[in-house]
């Protein structure tokens, strides 16, 4: 039994879980390609789309000959590539689940995780591959600056798109590395390569290709970096960017994405998109199959998340608005300020969502919030704190600087109002 199957167990759920077809924790490079340039398909067919069905179909048989009687409701939760299947469910198998919970989800595939490999790109053109203490003092100089953008000065940037904060402001002055303790002044590089971290990767002359990560995420996943033992330091990929692009976009085991130049990148970005949208994209905007079959969905996601854009998210759901504006009466997605990929961070914590789905199907309580619980902030319990979901939504948007779909975005601010999350955190030990 998969481990994280526990808790829905306990939970009183039958409970199923799959590989993938797949080895769970197995690189991909033992299954990717069939021969050097040939990508297995198939099997990766299996990974984005058709194992979830087969799981599902078998999942249910199973329970309905061990109880004697059918499901009476079917869930998916998942988060990441969980988050990213249970899309893919509600948009290619709309009859499976009554509820599907989509959490930090790793939609856009095709094109945000061949993005991520972005810092690198830029570190790789600089020539510069700063330490992480620089970037986490940045981080800090990035929050200390934006965090009472929102109303509440609490440690967390819930208004992500109205931080501006340029780190090339910091360029000369000393900070101390939180790593050895020495006394170090903020590069240019650092700055330039945070700030490109934040906007997203784009095109030579500028077009921009995907989300960056919002201001205040750590920026250790993607900008990491190291240094060999004569001190000599280089850039260290995220591994899944790495090997999306060395196995199945350039489909050559022995590729290195340490030294891909903007071109290169942008080459290779297009070559993603061609080939593997209808794939593994699960960016497919229309739920009405999900909507007719009486389907209830909930996506959350970080606004720290260190790995998956939270405004790639906005993205996919402004384009499904776009596409049947009573989308909330099946589908609300709300953003968790403070919060990492999955769990983590220092903003409150929605615990809780599979129940507020729940209630959403088998009650038809439709989530006007979610329920958050905050750790605590600088030593003292976590302030309760409300945004008021306009002042919200107008300001964890896409950054003011940002070009692409700008005009979309806002103009769809109206209809999103009161989706977005409220957080109203629960003081520690209170
Ligand atoms: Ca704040």
């Amino acid at each position: 039994m998969a481990p994280a199957l526990a808790p829905a167990i306990a939970n009183g759920y039958s409970a199923a879980s799959t590989d993938g077809g797949h080895g769970i924790g197995v690189s991909a490079s033992t299954w990717a390609l069939l021969s050097p340039g040939n990508v297995d398909l198939h099997l990766l067919v299996d990974f984005a789309s058709r194992s979830l069905h087969d799981m599902t179909v078998l999942g249910k048989a199973v329970t309905e000959s061990f109880y004697g009687t059918a499901p009476q409701y079917s869930y998916w939760n998942g988060c990441s590539t969980g988050g990213r299947q249970g899309l893919m469910e509600a948009q290619r198998y709309a009859n499976d689940y009554d509820g599907i919970l989509a959490t930090a989800p790793a939609t856009n595939w095709h094109k945000f995780v061949t993005a991520d490999i972005w810092p690198q790109v830029v570190m790789h053109e600089l020539g510069v591959y700063p330490d992480q203490c620089e970037f986490n003092a940045i981080t800090a100089a990035a929050i200390e600056a934006c965090d009472p953008l929102d109303g509440v000065t609490d440690s967390i940037i819930a208004a992500t798109g109205l931080c501006n904060f340029d780190p090339h402001t910091l360029v000369g002055q000393p900070f101390t590395c939180d790593t050895d303790g020495t006394q170090r002044t903020y590069s240019s590089a650092a700055a330039t390569i945070a700030l490109e971290t934040w906007d997203g990767a784009h095109t030579g002359n500028g077009t921009r290709l995907w989300y960056g990560l919002a201001p205040g995420s750590p920026l250790n996943a993607l900008a990491n970096t190291n240094r060999t033992s004569n001190g000599t330091s280089y850039g260290v990929p995220f591994a899944i960017s790495d090997e999306w692009i060395r196995l199945f976009v350039v489909k050559d085991p022995a590729f290195s994405t340490a030294n891909l130049t903007t071109a290169a990148f942008e080459s290779i970005f297009r070559q993603s998109v061609q080939e593997y949208a209808s794939i593994i994209g699960t960016d497919d905007p229309d739920l009405s199959a999900f909507r007719d079959a009486g389907g209830k969905m909930i996506t959350w996601h970080g606004l720290a998340d260190p790995l998956i854009p939270p405004n790639g998210t906005v993205d996919y759901y402004n384009r499904v608005i776009a596409t049947d504006p009573q989308v909330p009466d099946y589908y609300r997605m709300f953003l968790a300020p403070g919060v990492g990929h999955c769990s983590g961070g220092s903003g409150p914590y929605p615990e809780n969502a599979l129940g507020a789905l729940v209630d959403w199907v088998e009650k038809g309580i439709a989530p006007e919030e979610l329920a958050a619980t905050s750790p605590v902030v600088n030593g003292t319990l976590a302030k309760w704190f409300y945004l008021a979901v306009e002042v919200l939504a107008a300001r964890v948007l896409d950054r003011p600087s940002d070009k692409l779909e700008q005009g979309q975005v806002r103009k769809s601010v109206a209809t999103l109002l009161w989706l977005f999350l409220v957080v109203r955190s629960v003081p520690s030990g209170g």
